[in-house]
């Protein structure tokens, strides 16, 4: 169990700027994370365990495609669903992850660019958790530069014939459908967005083993070797390499509350554990200058990225959003969550090594928050293209 519990993080009264609605949300989120996530995660993280339990009972909350409307998904606004993503990355980023995953990069692009039996095929089981899918754009030689991608769609009579290789796909072994970016050969090698049902012949997913950080998530590569689907399984409204990114929008912007869910977490346990602790004349570390300036930093940036967020999906559900703000929000947010899960660490001491805390586990876990769905140098030059006009990939 815990050592602390979570009280909650808000030094100038933000709760006032949400509704009643957005409030409720953010607290059932929160709930379900402090009585199902918070009990199980560190035994998770030590096993590198999925908790595949806690899929059904996410379902019912509607946390899959929560920003989605109709075909059983919630409906919920973009900074509703952005809260969910707080409090399920303030117990653990690999379930955040599991959850942008299946609802922001998998239900959102056949929602977005599928047909309309794709969406009834998919949506409404996706929505129940019954089925779960994955994302596979990086390869083993593309990360930052999808654009080289080697996977390759061969239009055979009225089938595809996929053949390629994917890295470092979230749930991807645990997966009932795969959304494959490939070259598509009769589209003059545009990349097109397939829909790949994982027990087909030639489909085959091997988990990374090894991990240090998001242990409780699945992270698989997969191998398509003359893997046939119906022409029917293709995207549509797929069309080059801006229908992936404007995937990645969607789930960059759930990591740009996420990582604050982190952070939160981090300063939380670093404050009242500080209180407690006590070294030199019988005093808590807390009446130190130095810890203070740390406590008074981390709740600075954490109210700053509280606010950066909320913006950006005040934005998003205006319809007035665009890509370089969402790179901000990813970008900054998670570069704070991560100082935070550091100075966090510091201030444990020796306790903050070990998974009696949550700190540890959270700081190894934002080394790759900061990695995937775009490295924090890449969203720089995102945000350094659009200030200046020039591109520096
Ligand atoms: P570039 O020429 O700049 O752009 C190609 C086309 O796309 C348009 N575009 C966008 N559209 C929508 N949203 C965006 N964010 C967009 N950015 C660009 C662009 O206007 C252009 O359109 P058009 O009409 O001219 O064709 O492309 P580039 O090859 O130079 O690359 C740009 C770059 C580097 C920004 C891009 O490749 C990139 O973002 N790289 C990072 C790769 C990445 O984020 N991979 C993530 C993989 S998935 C993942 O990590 C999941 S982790 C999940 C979890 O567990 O939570
Ligand atoms: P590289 O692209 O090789 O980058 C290495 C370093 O070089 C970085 O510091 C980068 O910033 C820097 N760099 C690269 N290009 C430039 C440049 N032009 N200028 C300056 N610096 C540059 N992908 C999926 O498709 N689906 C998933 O579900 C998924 N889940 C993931 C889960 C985990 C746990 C991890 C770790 C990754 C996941 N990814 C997924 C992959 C992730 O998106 C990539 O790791 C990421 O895009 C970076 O690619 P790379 O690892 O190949 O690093």
């Amino acid at each position: 169990m815990p050592a602390f519990k979570f009280r909650g993080v808000d030094f100038i009264e933000l709760d006032s700027l949400m509704s009643d609605d957005e409030r409720l949300v953010r607290d059932t989120a929160r709930r379900f994370v402090e009585e199902n996530l918070v009990p199980i995660i560190e035994q998770c993280n030590r096993e590198g365990r999925f908790p595949r339990e806690l899929v059904s009972p996410m379902a019912d909350l509607g946390f899959f495609g929560a920003n989605l409307q109709g075909y059983g998904c919630a409906g919920m606004s973009n900074v509703e669903y952005g809260l969910v993503m707080q409090e399920l990355e303030r117990g653990d980023s690999g379930i955040r992850s599991f959850c942008s995953v299946q609802s922001s990069l998998v239900m959102f692009p056949i929602y977005a660019l599928g047909s309309e039996e794709q969406k009834e095929k998919w949506l409404p089981t996706m929505a129940k958790g019954e089925k779960i899918g994955c994302f596979g754009l990086t390869e083993p030689d593309f990360g930052s530069n999808p654009s080289g991608m080697r996977t390759r769609a061969k239009k055979v009579g009225n089938e595809y014939v996929l053949n390629g290789e994917k890295m470092w796909i979230t749930s991807g072994s645990i997966a009932d459908v795969a959304v494959v970016w490939a070259k598509s050969e009769a589209d003059n090698d545009r990349i097109r967005g397939f829909l790949v049902e994982t027990n087909r012949p030639g489909f085959k997913a091997s988990d990374v083993h090894g991990k240090w950080s998001l242990r409780a998530s699945v992270t698989s590569g997969l191998s398509l070797q003359d893997v046939h689907i119906p022409a029917e399984n293709v995207l549509p409204k797929s069309d080059g390499l801006k229908s992936p990114l404007m995937c990645l929008n969607q789930a960059r912007f759930g990591i740009g509350f996420g990582a604050i869910g982190a952070a939160m977490s981090c300063y939380d346990t670093a404050l009242q554990y500080s209180k407690l602790r006590k070294q030199f004349r019988d005093q808590p570390i807390a009446s130190h200058q130095l810890v203070q300036e740390k406590l008074a930093w981390m709740i600075t940036e954490i109210t700053k990225a509280q606010l950066l967020a909320l913006q950006v999906g005040r934005l998003k559900d205006a319809g007035k959003v665009q890509h370089q703000h969402i790179s901000m929000a990813k970008r900054n947010n998670v570069w704070m969550a991560l100082e935070c899960a550091r100075m966090a660490r510091d201030i444990l001491g020796g306790n903050g090594i070990a998974d009696d805390y949550p700190v540890i586990r959270h700081m190894m876990n934002l080394e790759s928050v900061k990695t995937y769905e775009g490295t924090h140098d890449i969203h720089a030059l995102i945000i350094g293209e659009n200030v200046t006009g020039i591109s520096a990939f």
